[in-house]
């Protein structure tokens, strides 16, 4: 199944969390930054420990002082105006994601946004390109079974919403 919340993602409990985060691995800003801060150092040590990650690749850690038992870590791309693989590597980030959750058995995931706050992608475009790619996985494979969109506004829910009304016609 899909759902979709308005939430802070650092407060859900499921099996893994999505970060979007940058290719340093070493923390940021926006949802980055809130799921340090909410970890506590132990995650930063871990990431320290992997060596950072290119953009559409994910890695997966374990989850600290956060309710979720896990985080995947994912580079999404910087929109550069559509010409530079952005659409490619955003879908590839879902797939990186779903793949680890798959090989780790975990049944829930969350994501926030990938690629909607500091990296500027087109919220309406990121979030079809998110559904797609999680419809797809859903039907060829037997994990996660859950899979949350989490928005962090209620317009971004709405886009969401229509993205998977649209989908399902
Ligand atoms: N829970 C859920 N969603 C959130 C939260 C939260 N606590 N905080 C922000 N969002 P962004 P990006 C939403 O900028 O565009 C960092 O510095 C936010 O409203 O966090 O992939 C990294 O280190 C937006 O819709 O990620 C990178 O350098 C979405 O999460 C860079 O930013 C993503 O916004 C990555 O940029």
């Amino acid at each position: 199944m899909i759902a979709v919340v308005v939430a802070d993602i650092t407060t859900l409990q499921v099996d893994a969390i999505v970060n979007a985060a940058n290719s340093s691995l070493l923390g940021g800003g926006g949802v980055d930054g809130a799921i340090h801060r909410a970890a506590g150092p132990g995650l930063l040590a871990e990431c320290r420990t992997l060596g950072g990650c290119p953009v559409g690749q994910a890695r997966i850690t374990g989850g600290y002082m956060l309710p979720a038992r896990h985080v995947i870590h994912t580079v999404g791309p910087v929109w550069k105006g559509g010409g530079h693989g952005e659409r490619e590597l955003l879908a590839a980030c879902y797939s990186a994601c779903l793949s680890l959750a798959r090989e780790h058995h975990l049944d829930s995931v969350a994501f926030p946004a990938i690629s909607c706050g500091a990296y500027g992608f087109p919220a309406a475009e990121a979030c079809a390109i998110a559904v797609a790619q999680v419809r797809a996985f859903q039907r060829e494979n037997v994990a996660p079974a859950t899979v949350v969109f989490v928005c962090f506004s209620d317009s971004m829910r709405q886009l969401y919403e229509e993205c998977l009304a649209r989908e399902e016609a």
